[in-house]
């Protein structure tokens, strides 16, 4: 039954039914290690390479590298100490065998682990491999055995969070200029090839010590589908999600991953999440709190959302400046168009590299990977 529901979340119902029709081709079988497993993959991936309803050339040409791996060198990255458990599933530290490259490597759990690798979760993750730009953490490669999926991603010295806490006294306001104009680059690239992250929170933001961001954890929610519970007792952090998924809107789209900037921006100089609540409704009215409660003329429409409830207490307005006192005026400003109740006017990460707050900022010195 989960299943179902995954796909029709997934929007490729169509694509799902074909894939039914035709059975075993859907999901990929795992590659085994023993001759005639390995003969009988490699014949079953033959035939998904000529299954063209089904599988788009990216698949296909992922779906040859898979099987190389599957000749080749079978186990090219060996595991070390974990960093990390994300949405979905461990992180680990990992070296190259032959090349002894650093990487990190992302153990993923499958719905169902007994069918193998869905062909849709295949075709998801070969549109990450593409996306690619020096502040998106970059997909090296994927790894397939015994029903699991391994992702190699590049390696990061630590995520903000880690950096937020290492600093003693506040982060010079020059980085949290270049980490946020990083922040919205990497963000206006994805969203420019329709991909959205979902879950942006200070610990999927990596860093180095050199001064470089890369967003991590992009495009995993589309091509996995967001467990409904977290995988272990690690609690789902609300502090970045945004009033219209609080307030019960069901659709993603870009405006949900603006509005985590904002208190990301404000966490980096204060040191402390802008909007610390412990379950939904707390969130709310922590947001209500310093933003004002929304009304239908600085929200059209929100009192027809689904979770909108008219006996909400209306708290009014406060300054953002007593918020983040350390902040000039154009960081103000560009948190304030971040944090606008109206998705449809709040603004857009390719609009905000153009806000004043950047104006200093040196944009080409952000270019080099
Ligand atoms: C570090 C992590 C360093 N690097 C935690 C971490 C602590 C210190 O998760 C990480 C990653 C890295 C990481 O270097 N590359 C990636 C995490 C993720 C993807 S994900 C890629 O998707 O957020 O789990």
């Amino acid at each position: 039954a989960g299943r179902g529901l995954v796909e029709q979340r997934h929007g490729v119902v169509g694509v799902v039914r074909t894939a039914m029709i035709l059975g075993m081709w859907a999901r990929m079988p795992p590659l085994l290690s023993s001759t005639s497993s390995a003969i009988l993959s490699a014949w079953r991936l033959s035939a998904l390479l000529l299954c063209p309803p089904v599988l788009s050339p990216s698949v296909q040409s992922l779906l040859r590298s898979v099987k190389m791996d599957a000749t080749e060198s079978f186990r090219k990255w060996k595991r070390g100490q974990k960093l990390g458990e994300g949405t979905f599933g461990e992180v680990y530290v990992a070296t190259h065998e032959k090349t002894g490259e650093v990487a990190a490597l992302k153990k993923i759990k499958l719905e169902c682990e007994d069918e193998g690798v869905p062909g849709t979760t295949l075709r998801e993750v070969s549109l990450l491999k593409e996306l690619q730009h020096p502040n998106v953490v970059g997909l090296c490669d994927v790894q397939q055995d015994n029903h699991k999926l391994y992702l190699i991603f590049e390696f990061l010295d630590k995520d903000l969070k880690r950096h937020i806490d290492s600093v003693s006294g506040h982060l010079s306001i020059e980085q949290v200029r270049s980490f946020s104009f990083q922040l919205v680059k990497g963000l206006s690239f994805c969203h420019s090839r329709g991909v959205m992250h979902r879950d942006l929170k200070p610990q999927n933001l990596l860093v180095t010590n050199q001064g470089r961001l890369k967003i991590a954890d992009f495009g995993l929610a589309r091509a996995f589908c967001p467990p409904i519970r977290p995988l272990t007792h690690e609690v789902v952090t609300l502090w970045y999600r945004p009033p219209e998924i609080l307030l019960g809107s069901a659709t993603y789209a870009p405006p949900v991953d603006m509005w985590a900037i904002g208190p990301i921006i404000v966490e980096m100089i204060t040191k402390r999440p802008m909007f610390p609540a412990d379950c939904e409704i707390d969130m709310l009215y922590k947001i209500f709190r310093i933003l004002g409660t929304p009304t239908e003329s600085n929200w059209p429409g929100v009192t027809n959302l689904k979770d909108w409830n008219p006996a909400f207490p209306m708290w009014p307005k406060i300054s953002l400046r007593s918020i983040a006192p350390q902040l000039d005026e154009q960081g103000l400003d560009l948190i304030q168009q971040t944090l606008n109740y109206d998705p449809k006017t709040r603004i857009s990460a390719k609009a905000s590299m153009e806000h004043s707050f950047f104006s200093t900022v040196d944009k080409s010195a952000h270019n080099t990977l």
